[in-house]
């Protein structure tokens, strides 16, 4: 193995920079075996600890349910901080139970009772404002804040948005941070519900960098409506909550040498409204099948509506097996793009058609032994714009409710699992002209995909 201390003196040497870091290599990578934990990357002088600082805040009744399900899928690692935050008494029970510590317990504004905001939004706003500085305070250092909540009660229709202008005001100035929303709309059994939820919906709307909106209006559309059980049902937001979540964490917690990484993720999301976000898996013997996924999942009826929008930014994360065929990788983007709306160029590539400096594109793959027959993209979709009148959308609508099969609740493909425990990393042998400095880094990224 080659000396990596030579290897960086030698770079230091030649950049002129050996009077000013003279103690230990440029670029070091620490191996601790109990911290459990990414490696630190020393870079003439400055640490990156690569691991963002996550928190799920779960707000109202629902929230705290999507969130207390996370536990209960063991998508829990130290990466993420979580925080139930609600007004009922039994609720925050529960989560102690659970283990969830350092919950935000909004206890009633004129008594200390156990109970929630009877569905009176004004309350589940003075609940908000009363502990504006706790959800602060909860907030410090979060680089990404993820707020969960269902739309349609007292607590989480009224508070949540002033969980997420909170989380914001902590972020505010500083560069690579974001407050996603992500919220169910009632069904239609609670159809009179569904007003004071828009109203929340567009509250929230207002403090978050991207809104991931998931209507149970259409469920019964989504769901096998002969034998569909009222779990079944529930089970499904559930997963639909979980997609989401977790099409998120693995974007931003692994490292591939096509990565995308959280600033991408900022750069898709960062002001962005509307949002889309899900993760499609299929066998990759035939490209059809992920590309019929594609087209289901992104138009699931659950989620808005984009068929006549132009998604103006997005991040597309391809996942294969090695030999995993050039025809197919494109194919697979330019179905996203298709879906989309973007334009069919002559040469038949696909162009973004929205003009506008906040326009983004992102292609990464993962390539690995671990997608054996198998293929999975991640999809980030935001910065909708309406498609110009007289102009025929080049995207496929949402299919008829007839035609769509019972979906089966999709399990995380992945759990958010906490990082490989730390382990020596192995610099790469240094071949002839190859950059030894990339090559650490690259060592250091690399988990489990080949580079
Ligand atoms: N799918 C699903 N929907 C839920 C769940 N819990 C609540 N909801 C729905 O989410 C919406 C908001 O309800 P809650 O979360 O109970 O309301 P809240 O924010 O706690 O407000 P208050 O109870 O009035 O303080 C309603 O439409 C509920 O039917 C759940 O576990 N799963
Ligand atoms: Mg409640």
């Amino acid at each position: 193995m080659p000396d990596l201390n030579k290897i960086m003196q030698t770079i230091r040497r030649d950049a002129g920079l050996e009077t000013e870091i003279q103690q230990g290599p440029l670029i070091q990578i620490e191996v601790d075996e109990n911290a459990n934990r990414l490696p630190l990357i020393e870079s003439a002088g400055e640490t990156y600890e690569r691991p963002i600082s996550v928190c799920f805040a779960g707000v109202g009744t629902h929230g705290v349910n999507v969130v207390m399900s996370l536990k209960n899928q063991n998508l829990t690692n130290e990466l993420v901080d979580f925080v139930g935050i609600n007004s009922d008494g039994s609720s925050m029970k529960e989560l102690d139970k659970l283990g969830f510590k350092d919950n935000i317990w909004l206890s009633s504004v004129d008594s200390n009772t156990h109970l929630g905001a009877g569905g009176k939004l004004e309350v589940g706003k003075e609940l908000g404002d009363k502990y504006y500085e706790q959800f602060k305070k909860r907030f410090k250092n979060k680089e990404l804040v993820l707020v969960v909540t269902g739309m349609g009660g007292g607590t989480g229709t009224g508070a949540a948005p002033l969980v997420a202008k909170a989380a914001k005001e902590v972020q505010q100035g500083k560069s690579n941070t974001l407050t996603i929303g992500v919220a169910s709309m009632p069904s239609g059994e609670e159809y009179d519900k569904r007003k004071i939820a828009k109203l929340g919906i567009e509250e929230l709307k207002k403090h978050v960098d991207a809104l991931i909106v998931i209507d149970q209006l259409n469920l019964l559309d989504v769901l096998d409506q002969e034998n569909a059980s009222v779990d079944q049902g529930e089970e499904l937001v559930d997963s639909r909550f979980r997609i989401v979540l977790q099409s998120i964490m693995d974007t931003v917690t692994q490292y591939t040498k096509r990565n995308i990484d959280f600033a991408d993720v900022c750069s898709t999301f960062k002001d962005c409204g509307d949002a889309i976000v899900t993760t499609v898996e299929a066998p990759s013997e035939n490209v059809e099948d992920i590309k019929r996924e594609l087209v289901r999942a992104l138009n699931d009826k659950l989620l808005i509506d984009h068929y006549n929008k132009i998604a103006s930014r997005l991040t597309v994360y391809h996942f294969f097996e090695p030999g995993y065929s050039v025809k197919n990788h494109g194919e697979v983007v330019r179905e996203i793009k298709r879906i989309f709306n973007w334009t069919k160029t002559e040469d038949g590539f696909y162009n973004n058609p929205v003009e506008d400096p906040s326009n983004f594109e992102k292609v990464g793959t993962g390539i690995s032994e671990e997608y054996k027959g198998r293929t999975k993209v991640i999809v980030m979709a935001g910065g909708f714009v309406n498609i110009p009148p007289g102009k025929t959308p080049s995207a496929t609508r949402a299919m008829p409710a007839a035609s769509i099969q019972p979906v089966q609740p999709i399990a995380p493909t992945r759990v958010i699992a906490p990082p490989p425990p730390a382990q020596i990393i192995q610099s790469p042998p240094s071949e002839p002209g190859e950059d030894a400095v990339d090559k650490l880094i690259a060592a250091g990224r690399n988990k489990g995909f080949t580079l």
